[in-house]
């Protein structure tokens, strides 16, 4: 304990001031609680009324506890971000694999096994704060890390291209995705006449359309969605050497979507799934980990490349450069405040350390721009840099100064540089060997506003995208593609945009146009380049050909009523704990339910508040009687047709069959129903079913 902290113990005397368990001083009355203070510090007698004259008189503007309680809570809210304000963040680490220190001197890189502290924040883009979460869209996929040389913000997406080529039209998409400015809707989504107007007009969105259109954009949690550092950047060793590099996150929980029906549920049974989720998962120990891949390449790669590296449109294929996979990001710490930390932190993506660089991608420079005064408007000042969230966790030592809400004023007699004082007095002084060095490419030519010819290949990519998709997945494009653009009221804005899709894939083009009504298919867009319609697929690309074959992570919603079989329901439980899946009781009324030995258990969730979409996969676990009450609630046969519709594995006894009766699914028993109990399979087979996350062969017959 410091002087100063003794000094204070002695001024308060032991009777009014208590050390609360992280060491701080609080005031008491003695009886083992906080006293309630002001902001200064006052102790307040009464928190129930506010000072005035009389009985039934007039309010006094002497009330300073009032006031101050006023005053704070009308200044709550700050702005949120203009894009990507709904966000959800956690704290964990960076652990390196392996020494990288022959392509990078970035000191996390430098030996195996080394940790270093990270935030991670997940976001939708287009919603506002109060949004839902499962919004069609991108996700940010911001990563803060707190090196030992300094922070590194790596700002990426789940999508590993962009809609533009140029910040400059940065502000045009967000507008014209965000709700239209006359009638202030729609909220969180593009399915509106702006978005797809701007959309269509702009060639170089095709392949992040069809991103977007894919289940990329609903993902069943942040836990299962890779995460990408889109543009090119560079890696510099101790020698001055570079090396290209794109950035990958890999989900260790692998990859999983939501329908696009059950998206529409979800949001409104729980506008907060995926915060939720990773709330969850976090505080009951199951910390999501994803692995960082890196995509090294050299100047010979990029000028052989069909496309350019520096085009934030394109993506260069697992399958030409393979991912190296270095190090992981394990995610295990909720945070304490959301506001302090996860509305608080600002990522910028100019925060690099020395050994890692810029490229000239287009975006990637204006964002540079971007982040650091976004975050004046937000934040409210300079000084947003010492905040905990923010704050490198290495020494800081500079002559800034001031500004509101100052924390951290140098306190050295000098705050000019050169400077003759000694260095106690005289303060930092630059570092030319260790400091950060730019790497010193060769940039010449005339100023000019121009696109680069080589960004002009606005179709080949998109359709590589689309081949490289499952035939479930390609159907799920083209139903995302008819619902956006079914919801524009003007017919010539989806007529050019199937005429766009002619570039990608005429059968695409065809289906979309049938699903819309079209009379006949339109003329192709003219385009700046003609497609390259061979370009060889990457299974990389697509969700279901990279199936986690794990259960792991996932949830079951088991519905029972009264007389459930007590055995039955213990061996599914177990099953699902050694899958290390998780399940939720769903019951008619949350009390609970009497099982078939005299027991009796509580439910997780009342049936009306928990519809199957909130589960990966569903059991009916009841009697006779059960079923038939069961049968008559519209949100138990809600529960089964949809979980039916979105090709959910469905486990259930015998008994079960009046529910299926009411639903018509009594002659749909399809091979994604398992019937369990009765001598039939136990539920270990269930739950190696549900490995295969959905029963994707049921598809055709719904659509
Ligand atoms: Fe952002 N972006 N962005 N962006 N972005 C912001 O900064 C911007 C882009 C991304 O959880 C803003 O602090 C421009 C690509 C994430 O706090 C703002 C351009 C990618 C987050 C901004 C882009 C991203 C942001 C708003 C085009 C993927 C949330 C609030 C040149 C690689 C970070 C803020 C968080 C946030 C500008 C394009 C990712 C306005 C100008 C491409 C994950 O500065």
């Amino acid at each position: 304990m410091g002087d100063k902290a003794k000094r204070d113990e002695v001024r308060y005397g032991e009777e009014m001031v208590e050390r609360g368990a992280g060491g701080e001083l609080h005031q008491t009355a003695g009886d083992g609680r906080k006293s309630l203070t002001t902001q200064q510090g006052i102790v307040v007698s009464d928190d129930q009324n506010t000072l005035r004259a009389g009985e039934r008189g007039p309010d006094l503007l002497e009330d300073f506890h009032f006031r101050e309680k006023i005053f704070h809570f009308d200044h709550e809210r700050i702005p949120e971000r203009v894009v990507h304000a709904r966000g959800f963040g956690a704290h964990g680490f960076f652990e390196t694999y392996e020494s990288l220190s022959d392509i990078t001197r970035a000191d996390l890189f430098q030996q195996s096994g080394q940790r270093t502290e990270a935030f991670v924040r997940f976001s939708t883009v287009a919603g506002s704060r109060g949004s839902f979460d499962l919004a069609r869209d991108v996700r940010g996929f911001a990563v803060k890390l707190y090196t030992r040389e300094g922070n590194w913000d790596l700002v990426g997406n789940n999508i590993p291209v962009f809609f533009i080529q140029d910040a400059i039209k940065f502000p045009d998409v967000i507008h014209a995705a965000k709700p239209e400015p006359d009638r202030g809707f729609p909220q969180a989504q593009t399915a509106h006449d702006n978005f797809w107007d701007f959309a269509s007009l702009m060639p170089e969105s095709t392949h992040m359309l069809m991103w977007i259109m894919s289940d990329r954009a609903i993902p069943r949690s942040f836990r299962f969605m890779e995460g990408f550092g889109v543009h090119t950047f560079r890696l510099v060793n101790a020698e001055g050497r570079s090396t290209f590099v794109k950035f990958h996150w890999k989900p260790k929980q692998g990859l999983q979507s939501v329908v696009w029906n059950e998206a529409v549920k979800i949001n409104g049974a729980d506008p907060d799934f995926h915060r939720r989720d990773l709330w969850d998962a976090i505080n009951r120990g199951a910390y999501p980990e994803w692995e960082l891949g890196l995509q090294l390449f050299d100047d010979d790669f990029a000028d052989r490349f069909a496309f350019d590296v520096l085009d934030p449109t394109k993506i260069i294929p697992e399958e030409e450069v393979p991912l190296r996979r270095v190090g992981r990001l394990v995610l295990d710490r909720v945070v304490d405040n959301f506001f302090a930390e996860t509305e608080q932190v600002a990522f910028c993506t100019q925060n690099i350390v020395p050994g890692i660089d810029f490229t000239n991608d287009p975006l990637l420079q204006g964002r540079n721009f971007s982040y650091l005064d976004t975050q004046l408007k937000r934040l409210g000042g300079p000084n947003f840099t010492q905040l905990r969230v923010n704050a490198p966790r290495c020494p800081v030592a500079h002559f800034q100064q001031d500004g509101h809400m100052a924390m951290a004023n140098p306190t050295s007699r000098a705050n000019y540089e050169p400077n003759s004082w000694p260095p106690d007095e005289g303060g930092p002084r630059e570092d030319p060997m260790r400091g950060f060095t730019t790497y010193p490419s060769q940039e010449s030519g005339p100023k000019r506003r121009l696109r680069a010819e080589s960004f002009a290949d606005h179709y080949s990519q998109a359709r590589l995208f689309y081949m490289s998709q499952a035939p479930v997945e390609r159907r799920h494009i083209a139903d995302a593609f008819v619902f956006e653009l079914s919801k524009c009221d003007r017919a010539d804005i989806r007529t050019r945009m199937v005429a766009g899709l002619r570039n990608v894939d005429d059968d695409l083009a065809r289906i979309v146009a049938d699903g819309l009504g079209l009379a006949e298919l339109p003329d192709p867009l003219p385009a700046a380049r003609e497609t390259v319609r061979d370009l060889t697929p990457s299974p990389a690309l697509s969700i279901m050909a990279n199936g986690p074959e794990t259960f792991a992570g996932r949830k079951i919603g088991i519905l029972v009523t009264d007389g459930v079989d007590a055995e039955l329901l213990a061996g599914l439980r177990a099953a699902a704990a050694k899958e290390k899946a998780n399940v939720e009781i769903v019951a008619p009324v949350v009390g609970g339910v009497d099982t078939s030995d005299g027991n009796h258990i509580a439910a997780d969730q009342k049936l009306e508040g928990a519809p199957s979409v909130l589960y990966d996969a569903v059991a009916l676990l009841t009697t006779k009687e059960g079923a038939a009450q069961l049968a008559n609630l519209p949100a138990a046969r809600d529960f089964v047709s949809d979980a039916y519709a979105h090709c959910k594995f469905i486990a259930y006894v015998d008994e079960a069959n009046a529910l299926f009766a009411a639903t018509g699914l009594d002659t749909h028993l399809d091979d994604g129903f398992v019937r369990i109990g009765n001598g039939q399979r136990p539920a270990t087979d269930f739950l190696t079913r549900c490995r295969q996350l959905r029963s994707w062969g049921r598809q055709a017959t719904i659509s």
